[in-house]
């Protein structure tokens, strides 16, 4: 099933019209939750113990496990007293390694074995001195030794589980990715080792990569009862990553799809198409877990009558990072829904990826994740097709971003003159009457916009007064054509702005 970001709802007495003599956008802005003010506090222990390095500190010339070295990182971090969220700002602030607080909680609670580099990053971060890293390194190439699989067929030690598979806890060395969810917030607690299960499950782990590694398309789920595996990639602040995708140049309205991790919560990603702004990848709601199927409407000036898209998405703010396991994009024409290009992003799909000329910097992420699978896709219930105001042809009016609960975080206000208006192209997949949602405020009284299809006025249409920024939807009927119309929204009577409009 596609998600949608909802619409409608968020009330707020904040910025909006407040009548003809509008001026200036009180905007507020995106509510941009950036990696360093979001999330829950994460109080960390407060075992207040002497600075880390003194006399009494962990000592790593003991360690020989990595269930030794888990214990000693935690009580590491018990004496810093800091949250992950510091740690991490802390490494960001010395500009080397980065720190991610998922990174961190799977370091510490043994759910990974870490990059050697994010294991020292950490402990700058908890203020370790330098002349005591080089004992902590030694700790730590005794364990990594210590997972290396045996030379001699008799010795039992486990291997390094293969790349990426987080449901074992496995770890191959440089599979920073995201934990799970509250992976943030785990503390450093007993360390989970299960050598004894590790073998048959890393065969099953060998099934799933050889079966994904032998699939071209993107329908490349290898599916458990009810879990799916995929492998994706992600990037962080600074980074992007980009594409180019088969459109039909005659086709109706473009939909682009991402299959995500959603564990990860509030990703935000900017998106252009061909190098002009096409809008953003906004957070889901909370509460999902496992994989999520998110989808775009893509602004039709930008679709129509080409053959290809070049799609850029450039990190805005996660709690994390932004993760993309692959890319659909469907089109409408006729009434029905037709796959026109798929792309398997991931390390075990680098052939795809190089046919659609995928690119991703500062990547964060490479590997292969095991989520629950989102509820089954049903095309004939694809949503309506969404057409942004702000996305349209706007004059004398102006887009207004910040606005709080409209899709996509920004409307079209200011329609407060008899030549204001807006223009969307929306389609038709046959000639006849269709239903309009549009969604709007009005926090002035009741307003009335002029509603006029391919040029003919047709009606006014009723916006009752509900206070800015809370969306509303009113419903037309419009008669339009097979194929594209452009509908016209024009100010009448009274002030309202507009969010978006969907047809149905
Ligand atoms: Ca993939
Ligand atoms: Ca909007």
């Amino acid at each position: 099933m596609v998600r949608i970001l909802s619409g409608v709802g968020g009330v707020r007495s904040g910025p909006g019209s407040e009548g003809p003599t509008n001026a200036g956008p009180t905007n507020a802005g995106p509510t941009n939750a950036g990696p360093t003010n979001a999330g829950p506090t994460n109080a960390g222990p407060t075992n207040a113990g002497p600075p880390a390095g003194q006399e009494g500190g962990p000592a790593p010339e003991t360690v020989h496990s990595h269930a030794e070295l888990v214990a000693l990182l935690a009580e590491q971090f018990a004496r810093a007293d800091v949250s992950l969220r510091e740690l991490q700002a802390r490494a960001d602030r010395a500009g080397g390694t980065r720190l991610p607080r998922a990174t961190c909680a799977d370091m510490l609670a043994g759910r990974r074995f870490p990059r050697k580099a994010v294991m020292v990053a950490f402990l700058r971060a908890c203020q370790v001195p330098e002349q005591r890293l080089p004992a902590w390194e030694r700790a730590w190439e005794r364990v990594r030794l210590s997972r290396m699989p045996p030379a001699a067929p008799a010795a039992p030690a486990a291997p390094a589980a293969p790349a990426g598979d987080a449901r074992h806890g496995g770890a191959k060395a440089g599979d920073a990715g995201p934990g799970g969810v509250g992976a943030g917030d785990a503390g450093p607690v007993a360390v989970p080792v299960r050598k004894r299960r590790r073998a048959p499950l890393l065969l099953v782990a060998a099934l799933v990569t050889v079966a994904i590694a032998s699939t071209i398309t993107a329908v490349a789920w290898t599916s458990g009862q009810n879990t799916r595996t995929d492998d994706g990639r992600a990037f962080g602040p600074g980074g992007s990553s980009s594409f180019t995708m088969r459109i039909d140049p005659n086709g109706g309205p473009v939909r682009l799809i991402r299959r995500l991790d959603a564990r990860v919560s509030r990703q935000r990603a900017a998106i252009t198409l061909n190098g002009a702004s096409a809008g953003h990848w906004e957070p889901l709601p909370d509460g999902f877990a496992g994989w999520a199927d998110q989808h775009l409407d893509l602004p039709p000036s930008l679709t129509a009558g080409r053959g290809s898209l070049t799609v850029a998405t450039a990190f805005v703010s996660s709690e994390w990072d932004f993760n993309e396991f692959g890319y659909t994009v469907a089109q409408q024409s006729d009434g029905t829904w037709t796959t026109t290009d798929t792309l398997d992003v991931g390390p075990a799909h680098t052939g795809a990826e190089a046919a659609h000329g995928y690119r991703v910097s500062g990547e964060t992420f490479r590997g292969t994740r095991t989520l629950d699978a989102p509820p089954e896709a049903d095309r004939r219930a694809a949503p309506p097709v969404r057409y942004e105001a702000e996305a349209g042809r706007v004059n004398h009016a102006r887009v207004r971003p910040g606005a709080v609960g409209a899709s996509q975080g920004t409307v079209v206000a200011g329609l407060d003159h008899p030549d204001s208006w807006v223009d969307l192209r929306v389609y038709a997949p046959r000639t006849g009457r269709f239903t309009a949602h549009v969604t709007y405020a009005a926090g002035y009284g009741d307003a009335q916009h002029a509603v006029t299809v391919n040029g003919s006025t047709e009606f006014t249409l009723d916006y009752l007064h509900h206070g800015w920024d809370v969306w509303r939807q009113v419903t037309a009927s419009l008669p339009l054509t097979r194929g594209w119309n452009t509908l016209r929204l024009q100010y009448h009577n009274r002030w309202a702005e507009l969010d978006h409009v969907e047809i149905v």
